[in-house]
Protein backbone atom coordinates (compact mmCIF):
# COMPACT_ATOMS: atom_id res chain seq x y z
CA UNK A 1 0.00 0.00 0.00
CA UNK A 2 1.81 3.16 -1.18
CA UNK A 3 1.36 6.38 1.59
CA UNK A 4 1.26 9.58 0.79
CA UNK A 5 5.29 11.07 1.27
CA UNK A 6 5.76 12.59 4.71
CA UNK A 7 6.01 16.55 3.89
CA UNK A 8 8.53 16.76 6.33
CA UNK A 9 11.32 14.39 6.74
CA UNK A 10 12.94 13.57 10.11
CA UNK A 11 16.43 14.51 10.63
CA UNK A 12 17.08 11.80 12.29
CA UNK A 13 16.95 7.66 11.25
CA UNK A 14 13.64 6.12 11.80
CA UNK A 15 14.13 3.77 14.40
CA UNK A 16 11.34 1.16 15.76
CA UNK A 17 8.99 1.23 18.19
CA UNK A 18 5.83 0.06 20.46
CA UNK A 19 2.86 2.15 21.24
CA UNK A 20 2.81 1.45 24.91
CA UNK A 21 -0.28 4.31 25.77
CA UNK A 22 -2.08 5.96 23.51
CA UNK A 23 -3.85 9.11 24.24
CA UNK A 24 -5.48 10.35 21.04
CA UNK A 25 -2.65 11.81 18.93
CA UNK A 26 -0.37 11.80 21.54
CA UNK A 27 1.42 8.30 22.23
CA UNK A 28 3.85 7.06 24.54
CA UNK A 29 6.59 4.49 22.55
CA UNK A 30 8.95 2.10 23.83
CA UNK A 31 12.22 2.80 21.94
CA UNK A 32 14.71 -0.04 21.26
CA UNK A 33 16.57 0.13 24.36
CA UNK A 34 12.98 0.06 26.49
CA UNK A 35 12.85 3.56 26.47
CA UNK A 36 9.46 5.48 27.04
CA UNK A 37 9.26 8.23 24.28
CA UNK A 38 6.54 10.72 24.01
CA UNK A 39 5.77 10.76 20.02
CA UNK A 40 3.21 12.40 18.07
CA UNK A 41 1.40 10.34 15.23
CA UNK A 42 2.67 12.35 11.50
CA UNK A 43 -0.29 13.68 9.73
CA UNK A 44 -3.92 13.07 10.05
CA UNK A 45 -4.37 9.59 8.34
CA UNK A 46 -2.42 7.55 10.89
CA UNK A 47 -3.99 5.82 14.00
CA UNK A 48 -2.45 4.18 16.02
CA UNK A 49 -3.44 1.61 19.02
CA UNK A 50 -2.22 0.41 22.09
CA UNK A 51 0.51 -2.48 21.21
CA UNK A 52 1.21 -1.19 17.39
CA UNK A 53 4.53 -1.26 16.28
CA UNK A 54 5.80 2.15 14.67
CA UNK A 55 8.48 3.75 13.23
CA UNK A 56 9.55 6.97 14.65
CA UNK A 57 12.32 9.75 14.46
CA UNK A 58 12.77 13.60 15.36
CA UNK A 59 11.66 15.60 12.93
CA UNK A 60 13.90 18.07 14.21
CA UNK A 61 17.42 17.19 15.91
CA UNK A 62 16.96 17.48 19.28
CA UNK A 63 13.60 17.91 19.38
CA UNK A 64 12.02 16.44 22.80
CA UNK A 65 9.31 14.57 21.43
CA UNK A 66 9.43 11.82 18.80
CA UNK A 67 7.52 11.70 15.37
CA UNK A 68 5.63 8.52 14.28
CA UNK A 69 5.74 8.48 10.66
CA UNK A 70 4.45 4.97 9.86
CA UNK A 71 2.07 2.08 11.59
CA UNK A 72 3.61 -1.62 10.18
CA UNK A 73 1.11 -3.91 9.52
CA UNK A 74 -0.65 -5.47 12.70
CA UNK A 75 -1.14 -9.09 13.59
CA UNK A 76 -4.16 -10.23 15.65
CA UNK A 77 -5.67 -7.40 16.23
CA UNK A 78 -8.73 -7.28 19.21
CA UNK A 79 -11.63 -4.83 17.67
CA UNK A 80 -14.85 -3.96 18.86
CA UNK A 81 -17.82 -3.57 17.19
CA UNK A 82 -18.85 0.19 16.53
CA UNK A 83 -22.27 1.43 16.29
CA UNK A 84 -22.03 2.56 12.70
CA UNK A 85 -21.21 -1.41 12.13
CA UNK A 86 -17.57 -0.78 12.10
CA UNK A 87 -14.73 -2.18 13.49
CA UNK A 88 -12.49 -0.47 15.57
CA UNK A 89 -8.82 -1.14 16.72
CA UNK A 90 -8.80 -1.88 20.45
CA UNK A 91 -5.32 -3.26 21.01
CA UNK A 92 -2.59 -4.55 18.26
CA UNK A 93 -0.47 -7.42 18.10
CA UNK A 94 -1.54 -9.09 20.97
CA UNK A 95 -1.68 -12.85 21.85
CA UNK A 96 -3.47 -13.68 24.75
CA UNK A 97 -7.04 -12.25 25.97
CA UNK A 98 -7.43 -12.01 29.82
CA UNK A 99 -11.34 -12.04 30.71
CA UNK A 100 -11.39 -10.82 33.94
CA UNK A 101 -14.95 -11.29 35.94
CA UNK A 102 -15.20 -10.50 39.94
CA UNK A 103 -17.20 -10.98 43.12
CA UNK A 104 -18.71 -7.38 42.72
CA UNK A 105 -19.98 -5.65 40.36
CA UNK A 106 -21.87 -9.08 39.95
CA UNK A 107 -20.77 -10.94 36.61
CA UNK A 108 -22.57 -10.37 32.84
CA UNK A 109 -21.61 -13.63 31.32
CA UNK A 110 -22.88 -12.73 28.48
CA UNK A 111 -19.88 -9.71 28.07
CA UNK A 112 -17.38 -12.56 28.99
CA UNK A 113 -18.97 -14.83 26.31
CA UNK A 114 -18.79 -11.95 23.49
CA UNK A 115 -15.01 -11.22 24.32
CA UNK A 116 -14.36 -14.92 24.23
CA UNK A 117 -16.14 -15.24 20.84
CA UNK A 118 -13.72 -11.97 20.21
CA UNK A 119 -10.79 -13.67 20.85
CA UNK A 120 -11.82 -16.68 19.18
CA UNK A 121 -12.10 -14.57 15.75
CA UNK A 122 -9.03 -12.61 16.41
CA UNK A 123 -6.93 -15.91 16.62
CA UNK A 124 -5.82 -15.39 20.12
CA UNK A 125 -6.15 -17.74 22.99
CA UNK A 126 -8.11 -16.71 26.26
CA UNK A 127 -8.19 -16.94 29.68
CA UNK A 128 -10.74 -16.09 32.26
CA UNK A 129 -9.82 -14.76 35.65
CA UNK A 130 -12.46 -14.64 38.93
CA UNK A 131 -10.88 -11.54 41.16
CA UNK A 132 -12.16 -10.36 44.52
CA UNK A 133 -11.67 -14.34 45.97
CA UNK A 134 -11.19 -12.76 49.12
CA UNK A 135 -14.90 -11.60 49.26
CA UNK A 136 -16.51 -15.47 48.42
CA UNK A 137 -17.17 -17.39 45.24
CA UNK A 138 -21.09 -17.97 44.84
CA UNK A 139 -22.07 -21.46 44.14
CA UNK A 140 -23.64 -19.75 41.02
CA UNK A 141 -20.38 -18.31 39.97
CA UNK A 142 -18.54 -21.66 40.62
CA UNK A 143 -20.85 -23.85 38.19
CA UNK A 144 -20.61 -20.96 35.42
CA UNK A 145 -16.77 -20.86 35.84
CA UNK A 146 -16.84 -24.69 35.67
CA UNK A 147 -18.61 -25.04 32.76
CA UNK A 148 -16.38 -22.63 30.95
CA UNK A 149 -13.17 -24.81 32.00
CA UNK A 150 -15.00 -28.00 30.53
CA UNK A 151 -15.23 -26.17 27.46
CA UNK A 152 -11.79 -25.60 27.61
CA UNK A 153 -10.85 -22.15 28.60
CA UNK A 154 -8.36 -21.69 31.75
CA UNK A 155 -10.10 -20.41 34.84
CA UNK A 156 -7.70 -18.74 37.25
CA UNK A 157 -9.70 -17.76 40.97
CA UNK A 158 -7.59 -14.96 42.43
CA UNK A 159 -7.19 -11.32 44.56
CA UNK A 160 -5.75 -8.19 43.54
CA UNK A 161 -5.64 -8.12 47.35
CA UNK A 162 -3.23 -10.99 47.78
CA UNK A 163 -2.45 -15.01 47.05
CA UNK A 164 -4.50 -16.62 46.21
CA UNK A 165 -3.81 -17.04 42.40
CA UNK A 166 -1.55 -13.79 41.29
CA UNK A 167 1.20 -16.56 40.88
CA UNK A 168 -0.55 -18.79 39.08
CA UNK A 169 -2.15 -15.79 36.62
CA UNK A 170 1.71 -14.38 36.02
CA UNK A 171 2.32 -18.27 34.77
CA UNK A 172 -0.31 -17.51 32.25
CA UNK A 173 0.97 -14.58 31.26
CA UNK A 174 4.31 -15.54 31.07
CA UNK A 175 5.59 -15.43 26.73
CA UNK A 176 2.44 -13.99 25.87
CA UNK A 177 1.09 -10.58 25.28
CA UNK A 178 -2.14 -10.36 27.15
CA UNK A 179 -5.03 -8.07 27.00
CA UNK A 180 -7.42 -7.47 30.60
CA UNK A 181 -10.48 -6.72 29.47
CA UNK A 182 -13.89 -6.74 31.21
CA UNK A 183 -16.58 -5.09 33.15
CA UNK A 184 -15.44 -1.40 35.00
CA UNK A 185 -14.49 -2.53 38.10
CA UNK A 186 -13.79 -6.29 38.59
CA UNK A 187 -10.27 -4.66 39.11
CA UNK A 188 -8.30 -4.96 36.04
CA UNK A 189 -5.65 -2.33 36.96
CA UNK A 190 -5.25 -3.37 40.26
CA UNK A 191 -4.02 -6.90 39.10
CA UNK A 192 -1.93 -5.15 36.95
CA UNK A 193 -0.76 -3.32 39.86
CA UNK A 194 -0.55 -6.42 41.95
CA UNK A 195 1.46 -8.05 39.34
CA UNK A 196 4.05 -5.31 38.29
CA UNK A 197 4.15 -2.78 41.46
CA UNK A 198 6.19 -0.34 39.29
CA UNK A 199 3.43 0.11 36.87
CA UNK A 200 1.45 2.14 39.99
CA UNK A 201 2.79 5.37 39.04
CA UNK A 202 1.91 5.19 34.97
CA UNK A 203 -1.40 3.41 36.12
CA UNK A 204 -2.32 6.91 37.51
CA UNK A 205 -0.69 8.63 34.46
CA UNK A 206 -3.78 7.08 32.48
CA UNK A 207 -6.29 7.54 34.45
CA UNK A 208 -8.75 10.39 35.60
CA UNK A 209 -10.56 10.59 39.36
CA UNK A 210 -14.31 9.81 38.88
CA UNK A 211 -16.44 12.23 40.93
CA UNK A 212 -16.46 9.75 43.65
CA UNK A 213 -12.69 9.94 43.81
CA UNK A 214 -11.83 6.69 42.59
CA UNK A 215 -9.24 6.16 39.95
CA UNK A 216 -10.64 5.11 36.40
CA UNK A 217 -8.45 4.07 33.39
CA UNK A 218 -9.50 5.74 30.05
CA UNK A 219 -6.63 4.86 27.66
CA UNK A 220 -4.84 1.13 27.29
CA UNK A 221 -1.32 1.00 28.18
CA UNK A 222 1.27 -1.96 27.73
CA UNK A 223 3.67 -2.97 30.99
CA UNK A 224 6.35 -5.41 30.67
CA UNK A 225 6.23 -7.88 33.76
CA UNK A 226 9.57 -8.65 35.46
CA UNK A 227 7.95 -12.15 35.68
CA UNK A 228 7.24 -12.73 31.82
CA UNK A 229 5.22 -11.21 29.71
CA UNK A 230 3.61 -8.12 28.48
CA UNK A 231 0.37 -7.17 29.75
CA UNK A 232 -2.12 -4.09 28.44
CA UNK A 233 -4.52 -2.90 30.50
CA UNK A 234 -7.73 -1.59 28.97
CA UNK A 235 -10.59 0.77 30.55
CA UNK A 236 -13.45 -1.36 30.81
CA UNK A 237 -16.04 -1.29 27.81
CA UNK A 238 -19.29 -1.43 29.06
CA UNK A 239 -21.11 -2.75 26.30
CA UNK A 240 -18.46 -4.27 23.68
CA UNK A 241 -19.38 -6.39 21.07
CA UNK A 242 -16.24 -8.08 18.69
CA UNK A 243 -16.71 -7.46 14.97
CA UNK A 244 -19.07 -9.76 14.12
CA UNK A 245 -18.14 -12.46 10.98
CA UNK A 246 -20.48 -13.53 8.70
CA UNK A 247 -23.61 -14.88 10.01
CA UNK A 248 -22.75 -18.80 9.41
CA UNK A 249 -18.94 -18.25 11.03
CA UNK A 250 -20.72 -16.65 14.17
CA UNK A 251 -20.54 -20.41 16.05
CA UNK A 252 -16.60 -20.38 15.91
CA UNK A 253 -16.41 -17.74 18.88
CA UNK A 254 -18.55 -20.73 20.93
CA UNK A 255 -15.34 -23.04 21.30
CA UNK A 256 -18.02 -26.10 22.04
CA UNK A 257 -20.88 -25.10 19.81
CA UNK A 258 -18.22 -25.61 17.05
CA UNK A 259 -17.56 -28.69 18.34
CA UNK A 260 -20.52 -30.15 18.05
CA UNK A 261 -21.62 -28.83 14.94
CA UNK A 262 -19.33 -31.50 12.96
CA UNK A 263 -22.20 -33.50 14.38
CA UNK A 264 -24.52 -31.30 12.14
CA UNK A 265 -26.84 -32.46 9.22
CA UNK A 266 -26.30 -29.50 7.40
CA UNK A 267 -22.42 -28.08 7.22
CA UNK A 268 -24.30 -24.77 7.02
CA UNK A 269 -26.56 -25.37 9.93
CA UNK A 270 -27.20 -22.00 11.62
CA UNK A 271 -28.61 -24.51 14.74
CA UNK A 272 -31.65 -22.91 14.59
CA UNK A 273 -34.66 -24.94 13.17
CA UNK A 274 -32.97 -27.24 11.07
CA UNK A 275 -33.29 -31.07 10.93
CA UNK A 276 -30.55 -33.13 12.47
CA UNK A 277 -28.98 -30.48 14.46
CA UNK A 278 -26.29 -31.79 16.77
CA UNK A 279 -26.14 -28.58 18.36
CA UNK A 280 -29.31 -27.93 19.65
CA UNK A 281 -29.39 -32.24 20.68
CA UNK A 282 -26.26 -31.24 22.89
CA UNK A 283 -28.53 -28.29 24.27
CA UNK A 284 -30.96 -30.51 25.08
CA UNK A 285 -29.41 -33.15 27.00
CA UNK A 286 -27.33 -30.54 28.61
CA UNK A 287 -23.86 -30.93 27.16
CA UNK A 288 -23.76 -27.65 25.59
CA UNK A 289 -25.16 -24.88 28.55
CA UNK A 290 -28.68 -23.06 27.48
CA UNK A 291 -26.75 -19.75 28.32
CA UNK A 292 -24.23 -20.11 25.98
CA UNK A 293 -26.99 -21.15 22.93
CA UNK A 294 -28.79 -18.05 23.81
CA UNK A 295 -25.77 -16.20 24.05
CA UNK A 296 -24.53 -17.62 20.69
CA UNK A 297 -28.39 -16.90 19.17
CA UNK A 298 -28.44 -13.57 20.16
CA UNK A 299 -25.05 -12.57 18.21
CA UNK A 300 -26.73 -14.68 15.13
CA UNK A 301 -29.90 -12.04 15.50
CA UNK A 302 -27.12 -8.91 15.84
CA UNK A 303 -25.58 -10.27 12.85
CA UNK A 304 -28.37 -10.52 10.51
CA UNK A 305 -29.80 -6.84 12.20
CA UNK A 306 -26.29 -6.05 10.94
CA UNK A 307 -26.46 -7.57 7.74
CA UNK A 308 -30.05 -5.84 7.07
CA UNK A 309 -28.48 -2.09 7.98
CA UNK A 310 -24.91 -2.45 6.33
CA UNK A 311 -25.62 -4.78 3.08
CA UNK A 312 -21.89 -4.04 2.64
CA UNK A 313 -21.11 -6.25 5.45
CA UNK A 314 -22.62 -9.26 3.67
CA UNK A 315 -19.49 -9.40 1.59
CA UNK A 316 -16.70 -11.85 3.00
CA UNK A 317 -14.23 -9.81 4.90
CA UNK A 318 -10.31 -10.24 4.40
CA UNK A 319 -8.54 -13.50 6.23
CA UNK A 320 -7.09 -12.14 9.71
CA UNK A 321 -3.57 -13.45 9.32
N1 LIG B 1 -11.89 -6.93 47.82
C1 LIG B 1 -11.21 -6.74 46.69
N2 LIG B 1 -11.30 -5.56 46.06
C2 LIG B 1 -10.60 -5.39 44.92
C3 LIG B 1 -9.79 -6.42 44.38
N3 LIG B 1 -9.25 -5.97 43.23
C4 LIG B 1 -9.70 -4.71 43.06
N4 LIG B 1 -10.51 -4.34 44.08
C5 LIG B 1 -11.20 -3.05 44.23
O1 LIG B 1 -12.15 -2.92 43.17
C6 LIG B 1 -12.23 -1.56 42.73
C7 LIG B 1 -12.03 -1.45 41.22
O2 LIG B 1 -10.70 -1.83 40.93
P1 LIG B 1 -9.96 -1.41 39.57
O3 LIG B 1 -8.64 -2.09 39.59
O4 LIG B 1 -9.98 0.06 39.39
O5 LIG B 1 -10.93 -2.08 38.51
P2 LIG B 1 -10.94 -1.93 36.90
O6 LIG B 1 -12.00 -0.93 36.57
O7 LIG B 1 -11.29 -3.29 36.38
O8 LIG B 1 -9.57 -1.50 36.50
C8 LIG B 1 -11.21 -0.78 43.54
O9 LIG B 1 -11.88 -0.17 44.63
C9 LIG B 1 -10.27 -1.88 44.03
O10 LIG B 1 -9.63 -1.53 45.26
C10 LIG B 1 -9.72 -7.68 45.08
O11 LIG B 1 -9.06 -8.63 44.69
N5 LIG B 1 -10.46 -7.77 46.22
MG1 LIG C 1 -8.90 0.09 35.31
ZN1 LIG D 1 -26.76 -27.41 13.96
Amino acid sequence: MSRPRPPREPATPLQTGRVVASHGRELKVSGPSGERIACRLHGRKLEAVCGDEVRFGYAQAGDAAGTVYEILPRRRTLSRLTGLGRSEAVVANLTQLVAVAAAVPTPDWFVIDRYLAGAAWAGVTAIIVFNKCDLGVGADVRTELDAFAAIGYPVVYCSARGEPGIVELARHLDRATSVLVGQSGTGKSSLLNALAPEARAITQEISAATEEGRHTTTHAALHVLASGGDLIDSPGVRDYAPPLPQVRDIGSGFLEIAAAAAGCKFQDCLHDTEPGCRVRASVADGAIRQRRYDSYRHLVSVGRDFDARFPERRRPPARVR
